[in-house]
């Protein structure tokens, strides 16, 4: 059956063919639109945001809803494909730097969870540069496991725990601060 999922993409390294991050994440998303049994429904802007963790480059992030007969694992495969496409290696250090970067965070058929994969994503209610584009796409899509909406989620976010990042000169830390590149 087609189901519709929720993806996160980020990426904050250049790549020598593609550029600059929000190039190389609009190149991701052609190649995920072209990708058989894989139709892009909706994209967000692309947005830079402040870095989580210790890699100091500026990310570039989108959210995209798809719409698939794939399964969660069948997926996740294609998206790690696509990552390999895009030249993204794993550099054993949790959180570094990443050409392309596509996470999978919510699935309109429920959640998910088999070894290596957590849907909806274990860490996305927290992160600014997950929740803003997602809010432009998928506002009144509602978190299976926390029952509320992205809104909802955003505005907690906002509201309560504003991510603790900082750039000089540019602060992207919470939901309604992200901007266009
Ligand atoms: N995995 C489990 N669940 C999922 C899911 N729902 N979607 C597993 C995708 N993958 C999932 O991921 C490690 C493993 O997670 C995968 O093999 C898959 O089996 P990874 O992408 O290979 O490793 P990682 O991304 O380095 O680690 P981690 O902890 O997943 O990092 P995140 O959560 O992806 O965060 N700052 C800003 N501003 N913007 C960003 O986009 N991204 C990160 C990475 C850090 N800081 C950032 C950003
Ligand atoms: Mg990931």
């Amino acid at each position: 059956m087609r189901s519709r999922y929720l993806i996160a993409v980020g990426g904050n390294v250049r790549h020598p063919r593609y550029g600059s991050p929000p190039k190389v994440l609009r190149a991701a998303l052609r190649a995920l639109d072209g990708e058989k049994g894989i139709k892009l429904k909706a994209a967000s802007r692309i947005v830079a945001s402040a870095p989580l963790g210790p890699s100091q480059r500026r990310y570039a992030n989108a959210a995209v809803i798809v719409r698939s007969k794939l399964d969660p694992p069948a997926l996740l495969a294609r998206l790690q494909a696509i990552e390999h496409r895009f030249a993204r290696r794993r550099r054993g250090r949790r959180w570094g730097a990443r050409t392309l970067d596509l996470d999978i965070v919510l699935w309109s058929m429920g959640a998910w969870a088999s070894p290596g994969l957590a849907i909806p994503h274990p860490a996305y209610r927290t992160r600014g540069f997950v929740l803003a584009p997602a809010l432009t796409i998928a506002r009144d899509w509602r978190d299976p496991l926390t029952v509320l909406t992205i809104a909802h989620l955003a505005a907690r976010l906002t509201r309560r725990t504003p991510l603790p990042i900082r750039q000089p000169g540019r602060a992207l830390s919470s939901v309604g601060r992200a901007t266009d590149f």
